[in-house]
């Protein structure tokens, strides 16, 4: 009995089977629908489904071995390396949450690629009520503060809700890296492994974001993140972020790498490590007068002035409004530091810091700042140290800078 093959099916199969190869999809239902769909969309345009014209030769013949059952023949050019051309030019259709990285080397976008991207937009829907939410939540987001309102737009519609309950693991340290997410409600702490012993090294208290480094970085998740109460999350999966924050993110090299270089603060770290500085701060910018950080307030950010003047103020009572009794200490302008003396000491604010003219700052996270500026801890104590100085010389008395009620 002989079946007759239709036309086009053995071609068909063979490039279906070969993304699928290629992109170690999770959910193979769901991703065979997205690459049957694209296929049907991309043919009435006259392309291949995902814009690349010519598969790796090497995934292309394990897909025949999957279709026909051969052995998958190696040729000489290949021995023991993998076509890491092709895998890097690749860029998968995907897409959504579902869809699980499987290894680090099927990178889609090489972020100083300035090319425009062709690439079909992740795009959850979402109601007006829950795009509020989600603007809400996104709006302090630093590694998003330097996006055009273009990228933003695409960002939001690509984030998806997600609610967690007491107890859930959100990440798990050394897994890959599938989404970045940003609190929208919910306190989470933050665990990571010490010579196999895990521990709680910080927490996020309804606000901020985590699950970059991974994404950013093609690592191993470097933490546990486990939701301390019932709580709600934005994902933004790895594809989006990467395609758009990385891409940025190498803008923002550009645009900071030599003003960084001169800071004297960040002078003992590696350039490496400087760079990852620029990766996850955000620029913010602040009116004549506009306050930055009040008295008393926990803290969450560290600030370097970037330009304009900044006047820091303090008054001893316990009131939190600044008004009478508030006595200019210090300015910082463009290179200084300022906020890291309640995160050095784990205290509210010891002073008020206010815009003098327009400002402009560059903002770091708390957990950034202690992941990433441990090496200039030296210099910031004994700055802190100065601080207590002056304030006997100011107050006349030595009042305890770190008391949290000062
Ligand atoms: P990720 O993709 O590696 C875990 O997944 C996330 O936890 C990570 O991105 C960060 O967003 C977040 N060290 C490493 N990752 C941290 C840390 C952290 N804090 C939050 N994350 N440290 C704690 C600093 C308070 C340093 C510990 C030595
Ligand atoms: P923070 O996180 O407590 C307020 O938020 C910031 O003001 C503080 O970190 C420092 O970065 C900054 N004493 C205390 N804080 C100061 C001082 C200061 N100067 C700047 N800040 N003194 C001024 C010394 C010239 C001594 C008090 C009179």
């Amino acid at each position: 009995m002989s079946i007759e093959i239709p036309e086009g099916l053995t071609e068909l199969l063979q490039s279906f089977t070969v993304e699928v190869l290629r992109n170690q999809p999770g959910d193979l239902l769901e991703f065979s629908l997205q690459y049957f769909t694209k296929l049907k969309e991309s043919q009435s345009r006259g392309g291949s489904p995902f814009g690349n014209e010519h598969n790796s030769a090497a995934a292309f013949r394990a897909a025949r071995a999957v279709i026909f059952a051969e052995e998958p023949m190696q040729t000489d050019s290949e021995n023991g390396e993998e076509d890491d051309e092709d895998v890097e030019e690749f860029v998968a259709p995907v897409i959504n949450r579902f869809t699980r990285r499987a290894s680090v080397c099927a990178e889609a976008f090489n972020p100083d690629d300035e090319e425009e991207d062709t690439e079909p937009r992740v795009i959850h829907p979402k109601s007006d009520e829950q795009r509020n939410r989600l603007q809400e939540a996104c709006k302090d987001i630093l590694i998003f503060k330097s996006l055009d309102p273009e990228q933003m737009s695409q960002v939001l519609d690509a984030m998806f809700e997600k609610i967690v309950e007491a107890g859930e693991h959100v990440i798990d340290q050394d897994d890959d890296g599938d989404n970045f997410y940003v609190i929208e409600r919910g306190t989470y702490d933050i665990y990571v492994k010490l010579d196999a012993i895990s521990r709680c090294v910080g927490s996020y208290d309804n606000r901020g974001s985590f699950g970059e480094l991974a994404l950013m970085y093609n690592t191993p998740r470097a933490a546990t993140i486990i939701a301390t109460s019932t709580g709600a999350l934005w994902g933004l999966d790895r594809l989006t972020f990467r395609r758009i924050i990385v891409k940025n993110n190498a803008k923002k090299k550009r645009m900071y790498e030599s003003f960084i270089e001169t800071l004297p603060l960040l002078k003992s770290l590696e350039a490496s490590e400087r760079m990852k500085v620029v990766d996850v701060i955000g620029s913010k910018t602040y009116k004549d007068g506009e306050r930055i950080i009040a008295q008393g307030d926990l803290a969450d950010c560290f600030y370097i002035v970037e330009s304009g003047e900044v006047r820091i103020t303090m008054k001893r009572g316990k009131i939190k409004e600044d008004g009478d009794g508030a006595v200019e200490i210090a300015r910082c302008t463009r290179g200084q530091y300022f906020g890291e003396l309640a995160l050095v000491t784990n205290k509210p604010r010891a002073a008020s810091a206010y815009a003098v003219g327009n400002v402009k700052c560059l903002v770091m996270d708390v957990q950034a700042f202690e992941r990433l500026l441990g090496p200039c801890m030296e210099i910031m104590k004994r700055n802190i140290v100065n601080y207590e100085e002056q304030l006997v010389a100011l107050f006349g008395s030595n009042m305890d800078i770190t008391d949290s009620s000062a």
